[in-house]
């Protein structure tokens, strides 16, 4: 039984069901690639420790507690319902990236856990991008169902995302879902594939409508789980996926980051490394939801 809700609302058991977890099969190459094959993703509990989330979520509450956001102590994560953050920071986008790149978020996201688990998976050594997706999502957000093709595939279509849950998300709070056998809906994935993915436009290639009827016209079902701190789901850029919405009694805010890996052999897209990463669309971490003020209202692909 999970309690959750697509876009106000609230999800009927028969279109949900539960990831299939990974996690038994975590170091084991053959697995993991057959697994990906024929799910599209794979769910892994408790790739991170413990101690590595609990100090990446201090750091990333505590700078957005700074700017008024969070309210104290910060490692709970509730909004305030203000922002000082437009007020104290001339240029969001830097703000954005300094908050990106601390120290204990990096560790997370590129430290050697995740770093084994790709590799393991590619069956060479992996690299992460350096321009990552960190998520607060307060109160009343989600994201829709989308692939993440074309985007990142500029160097190599052999691209993985990892989602990582820093905290604890409940299937209340907005927690990731994969649209079951999306990865195996040709008549969906061929038209993405055609997408200039060189542009700098951002194509569509969300469903807007409504996704628990888009499920049930597929025969599909929405895949979750109530997710622990240092879980993750890997998915490949041909999977669908989007969030639940964050419906926190406590008003909570959702963190998870999410961050691309390639074999490190292949060709990068240029775009999203180096110091200072264009981005998508060359504006770098300014062109991110997470530069925005937490109480300016969006919804994210
Ligand atoms: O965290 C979310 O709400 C969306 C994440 C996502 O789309 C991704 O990781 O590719
Ligand atoms: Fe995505």
């Amino acid at each position: 039984m999970f309690d959750c809700r697509v876009h106000g609302k609230p999800v009927p058991q028969d279109v949900l069901g539960a990831f299939r977890d990974s996690t038994d099969v975590m170091a084991d190459a053959a697995s993991l690639q057959t697994r990906m094959a024929e799910d599209g993703y794979l769910f892994l509990r408790g790739v991170l420790g413990p101690s590595s989330i609990a100090m990446a979520r201090h750091e990333v509450f505590g700078r957005l507690a700074d700017v008024g956001e969070i309210a104290e102590p910060p490692v709970d994560g509730i909004f305030t319902g203000r922002s000082s953050r437009a007020e104290q920071h001339a240029d969001l986008g830097g703000f954005w990236q300094s908050v990106s790149e601390g120290p204990a978020l990096r560790r997370v996201t590129h430290g050697p856990e995740i770093q084994n688990v790709l590799a393991t998976l590619f069956g060479e050594p992996a690299r992460g991008y350096d321009f990552i997706f960190l998520r607060p999502s307060v109160v009343g957000r989600f994201t829709f169902l989308h692939y993440d093709f074309p985007f990142f595939a500029r160097g190599t279509k052999n691209v993985v995302t990892a989602w990582t849950a820093i905290g604890d998300i409940p299937t209340t709070e907005g927690p990731l879902f994969v649209l079951e056998n999306s990865h195996q809906f040709d008549d969906l994935i061929e038209p993405v594939q055609q997408i200039d993915y060189s542009s700098k436009e951002s194509p569509q290639v969300q469903m807007m409508g409504d996704a628990i009827e888009f499920a049930r016209r597929r025969e599909s079902k929405l895949l979750t789980a109530n997710f622990a701190p240092g879980d993750i789901i890997l998915f490949g850029m041909t999977t669908m996926h989007g969030s639940f919405d964050n419906c926190s009694p406590i008003n909570r805010t959702r963190l998870s980051v999410d961050v691309r890996w390639q074999p490190a052999s292949e060709p990068v897209d240029e775009r999203y490394f180096g110091t200072n990463p264009a981005g998508t669309t060359g504006i770098g971490y300014a062109e991110l939801n997470g530069a925005k003020p937490l109480t300016e209202p969006w919804h994210t692909r």
